[in-house]
């Protein structure tokens, strides 16, 4: 077996795109969470900002638990391929950006020391909804969260993100220098706002004239970033051994969309990432939101309401009947929560958005989106259900469904009683209220409504929605959701 490495690079086919520029530059940028969809996203866009010439703008990367995606790039001089997929067609492209991966848990001062590079201007993250350590309702750092505390007693081998975070900032204030700009690029509204208020509340608890520092001093900007990217599998991996004659562990496949909304607020050098597609604007909250409401909102519905019909794939459970109304439904309630965006077209954006869920080269599990539901969907659904409430538009039925859909989704079984897997931080939680509900449908909706940190303290005090809610679940349970999606009818067009 042979490893995709620096000294096989040639080896590989004349169609791979690898970008020639020389790599033994310093890191800029620090990465938290070089998971896949880092790699296909961001450290993309990175490599053709070097391969644009623009130098020291390498990628130090860090997996802050798993010593999984180290293992798969470090022997690989951290090279991977990126395999954009459409159709019938492949496209293979070798990313050469990211210099290594760290792993912080077995060594959190090198991620310090890294921090501390004052090469390093940017420091980027994708460390999931629930890596920030936030209430997802109230968007707040949780201090009494144990890894939280644990970081806060003692900073000098932090396990968080807000803990490294401020660790690698107390080591620039301390030395005197300049500090580093962190860019968020998880999938949360107003990302930047919540990152510098995590870091503040962090802060804060350590040491006063630091937190006004960081509030001073460092920029947070927001962005919006858009790339489906699923889980690669063995079989990918097989495969492209087969092909190529070389084994990369760590292949990412995804498709050719690829979308980058940065707020133009940073501290320190910035990349000139506008020369690679990148578009950098005043006013990213907009954009998250859009994407947010109507990609990943979409996303979900798709995920719970197909998982529990027992679609593995996106692309096979937007076939099946009824979705394609569900769907559009869903787009209309979040659209009409939305504020107009100079540039944006939200009926060229749904179409475009279809044709990507139906791209079935990409394999896309419907259970991977279905995972940490209570972090997701407060922002993809709840806030728009509160918008449409607000603006007097009635009951909007395919999100209410869709809920419904995921409060079976926590049982852990669906249609013919087929199980799954319940992966989400409250879990055992929304197992523990469905329980107490004694097999009572309508208590179990209202248990899991009581849930504040999912639904706030506002939801479960609005009767005709909940009335609906109660009605869905129901209906789901009493004959399946794949029946009761085919079966969905937009009250729109009923009315008619
Ligand atoms: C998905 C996202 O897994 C999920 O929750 O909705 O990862 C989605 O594929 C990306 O946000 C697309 O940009």
């Amino acid at each position: 077996m042979t490893r995709l490495a620096s000294a096989t690079l040639d080896r590989l086919p004349a169609n791979a795109r690898v970008h020639a520029y020389d790599r033994a530059q310093p890191c800029g940028v620090v990465h938290l969470g070089t998971g896949a969809f880092h790699r296909a996203h961001q450290a993309a866009y990175f490599d053709r900002l070097l391969a644009h010439g623009h130098s020291g703008w390498m990628i130090r990367g860090a997996s802050l638990r798993s010593p999984g995606v180290a293992d798969q790039m470090n022997p690989q001089d951290g090279l991977f391929t990126v395999l954009v997929r459409e159709g019938g067609n492949e496209r293979m492209e070798v990313v050469g950006s990211i210099a290594e991966v760290l792993v912080a848990r077995h060594d959190p001062a090198a991620l310090v020391r890294a921090l501390a590079d004052p090469d390093v201007a940017l420091v980027t993250l994708t460390v999931t909804e629930k890596g920030y350590c936030l209430d997802p309702a109230t968007g707040d750092l949780k201090l009494d969260d144990p890894a939280v505390a644990a970081d806060i007693a003692d900073l000098s081998a932090p396990a968080t993100a807000p803990g490294f975070l401020v660790a690698g900032l107390a080591a620039r204030w301390k030395a005197g220098g300049e500090p580093f700009t962190v860019l968020s690029c998880d999938n949360l509204p107003e990302n930047g706002q919540r990152t510098k208020a995590a870091v503040l509340a962090f802060a804060r608890e350590i040491d006063a004239d630091l937190a006004d520092w960081i509030a001073q001093m460092v920029a947070f900007p927001s962005s919006m970033v858009d790339r489906i990217v699923p889980a690669t599998t063995q079989e990918d991996i097989d495969n492209f051994e087969s092909a190529t004659g070389l084994r990369d562990e760590a292949l990412v496949k995804t498709e050719p969309f690829t979308q980058w909304v940065v707020e133009d607020s940073f501290c320190n050098r910035r990349p000139p990432l506008e020369d690679v597609g990148v578009q950098l604007t005043d006013d990213v909250a907009a954009w998250e939101m859009a994407k947010l409401r109507l990609l990943n909102g979409a996303h979900s519905a798709i995920a719970y309401l197909g998982g529990l019909a027992g679609h593995r794939y996106v692309h096979q459970a937007i076939a099946a009947p009824g979705f394609d109304r569900l769907i559009n439904r869903l787009w209309d309630e979040a659209q009409a929560t939305l504020s107009p965006i100079e540039g944006f077209d939200p009926a060229a954006y749904r179409a475009q958005l279809g044709e990507r869920f139906a791209n079935g080269a990409l394999g896309h599990l419907t259970h991977q989106i279905a995972m940490d539901g209570s972090q997701k969907i407060p922002q993809r659904w709840l806030n728009t259900i509160r918008a449409y409430r607000t603006f007097g538009l009635g009951i909007p039925a395919a999100l209410t469904m869709a809920v419904a859909g995921w409060m079976h989704w926590q049982s852990g079984s669906g249609d013919n009683g087929i199980s799954h897997k319940v992966d989400d931080p409250l879990a055992e939680a929304t197992a523990n209220v469905l329980k107490e509900a004694g097999g009572d449908r309508e208590a179990e909706v209202h248990n899991l409504l009581g849930m504040a940190a999912i639904f706030g303290k506002d939801l479960p005090l609005d009767p005709p929605f909940v009335q609906q809610l109660v009605q869905d679940y129901i209906q789901i349970a009493e004959t399946s959701a794949a029946s009761t999606v085919a079966a969905f009818s937009d009250p729109a067009s009923a009315e008619d």
